[in-house]
Formats: structure tokens, C-alpha cells, sequence
């Protein structure tokens, strides 16, 4: 694998530090040719954040993809960049603390919305923003997880909006078909990133997974980052409107 990227600009929302997802794709996607912008959210972040995008030489730009506002300045600094866009990756989810470890029936009106707001809705956020750039065509690939179809223990409310986030992925994947803007979801198995840092039993599930998962062993980030790269590449020209599990083979299992 060498360059599957070569000539393209890619745009990864969701870096938070070095163990989050976004990270391992931003890196293989930088090892395969391309020129990257990342975004973070809030002030917190923007060192940590500028400081990894100095390794890979990427444009680092704040963005709350809750604010139309900040997508359109993003699109315009993106187009004052020089313009072009041909991937995007959304990898960006938020659920209230205390909604992903109490009882689903005990999620409030507010929390449900919130998780929606940042974790589902966002996506199409992005896509009215961003898409215009994408002139050439272009793929946008989003993160989801098996809590979406399945019933997880505690990932309640973000269950509900992993299956609005996959659902939207189908809708947008339709609409955009005709503009040559392929859209997918890679349903990574769990791993430890700073989301799941203070999950009660997280470590539990790793272990769970890794003794009956079919390759007998948890996700790697650069497993999910690899699938990105097929996906935003011209390897996956023929896929769109997909959920691709990386997960070792989990999802399968009945029994
Ligand atoms: O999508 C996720 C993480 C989502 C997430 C995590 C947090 C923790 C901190 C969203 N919002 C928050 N908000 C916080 O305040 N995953 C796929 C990882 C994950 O999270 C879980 C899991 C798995 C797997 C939560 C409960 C059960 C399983």
C-alpha cells in the first residue's frame, strides 16, 4: 500500500489526542499522499490538536459542528486554502455522562436531543457545508458502532443516535449518488480512546470481545484508519450507502 491518496485533500473531524480514532486515519491518510485538514472543537483542545497537525503538516481549524456558522467559515476557509475537497471523515459523537450509564428509560428530552445534535444531525451538517467543495466527486465516512442495531449495555441513548447517524448515511448516499459524493459508515468494534475512558466495565468489554471475537482479539485503530483509506480512495469507487463492520468478526456472533 503506497499513495492510494496521492493528489487528494482530505478534511477529519474529531481529533481530540493521540488515541482518538480520527488520529490513526489522519496518519494513514497523511502515509498515503494526502493533504489534510483537521478540525477540533473548543479552546481545550486547540494546542493538543495544533500540535499534531504540525506532524503531518495538516491545516488545523476550529469547528462545533453544532453551529452552521463555523461549517460555513470552515467551507470558506477550506475554499481560501485552496479549495478543493475530495474526502471527509466525521468522527465526532457526544452523549451526556450520566445518560450511558443510568437506565435508557431515564434519558431526558434534553439528553436525547444533544446526542442527536452532535452525534447524527451533524453529518448532514457537514455534508450541506462541505459537499460544494467536493466538485470532483468525493467520498464522506463516518464512525458508527454495533449499538446501533444491537443492544449494548449503557450505550443507550447513543445507540438511538448511531442508528439516525446510519440511517442518515443511506439518505445522504442516495441524494449525493449523482454528484459522484460516495457516503459510508465504518462500524468499528470498541477500543479504548478517550471516549471510552470512565465507561463503567469498559476494560470488561475489551476482554469480552477479544475471547470471542471470530479473529479472537480486539479492533486496532489502524485497522479502522486502513478501511478510511479504501473508502476515501479510488478503491472504493463502486461503495456507497454502507456499513462496514472492523471488528474483528464480533458483529456476527448469535451465540
Ligand atoms: O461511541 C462511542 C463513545 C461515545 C461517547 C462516549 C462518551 C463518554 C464521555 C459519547 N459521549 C460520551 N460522553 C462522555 O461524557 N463508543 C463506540 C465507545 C463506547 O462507549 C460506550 C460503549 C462503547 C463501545 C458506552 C457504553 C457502553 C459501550
Amino acid at each position: 500500500m503506497a499513495n492510494l491518496l496521492e493528489g487528494k485533500t482530505a478534511l477529519i473531524l474529531g481529533v481530540a489526542n493521540r488515541w482518538s480514532l480520527a488520529w490513526a486515519i489522519a496518519q494513514a491518510f497523511h502515509r498515503e499522499g494526502a493533504r489534510l485538514a483537521l478540525t477540533y472543537q473548543g479552546d481545550r483542545q486547540r494546542e493538543v490538536v495544533r500540535e499534531l497537525g504540525r506532524e503531518l503538516g495538516a491545516l488545523v481549524l476550529s469547528c462545533d459542528v453544532t453551529q452552521d456558522s463555523e461549517l460555513e467559515r470552515l467551507a470558506a476557509d477550506l475554499r481560501a486554502a485552496g479549495g478543493g475537497l475530495d474526502a471527509i471523515v466525521h468522527s465526532i459523537a457526544f452523549a451526556q455522562r450520566e445518560d450511558l450509564s443510568r437506565p435508557f428509560l431515564e434519558t431526558s428530552r434534553s439528553g436525547y436531543l444533544v446526542a442527536q445534535e452532535v452525534s447524527a444531525s451533524s453529518l448532514v451538517a457537514v455534508a450541506r457545508a462541505l459537499v460544494p467543495l467536493m466538485s470532483g466527486g468525493g467520498s464522506l465516512t463516518t464512525l458508527t458502532y454495533l449499538g446501533s442495531i444491537r443492544v449494548v449495555p449503557n450505550y443507550n441513548v447513543m445507540g438511538v443516535a448511531k442508528a439516525a447517524l446510519e440511517a442518515s448515511v443511506r439518505y445522504l448516499a442516495n441524494e449525493l449518488g449523482p454528484q459522484g459524493v460516495r457516503v459510508n459508515a465504518i462500524s468499528a468494534g470498541p477500543v479504548k480512546t478517550a471516549s471510552a475512558r470512565g465507561i463503567k466495565d469498559f476494560s470488561k468489554m475489551l476482554e469480552g470481545v477479544a475471547e470471542r471475537a471470530p479473529l479472537r482479539r480486539n479492533t486496532e485503530p489502524g485497522e479502522v484508519a486502513d478501511t478510511a483509506v479504501f473508502l476515501a480512495s479510488e478503491l472504493g469507487r463502486g461503495v456507497t450507502g454502507n456499513i462496514l463492520f472492523v471488528d474483528a468478526g464480533f458483529q456476527l456472533l448469535g451465540m
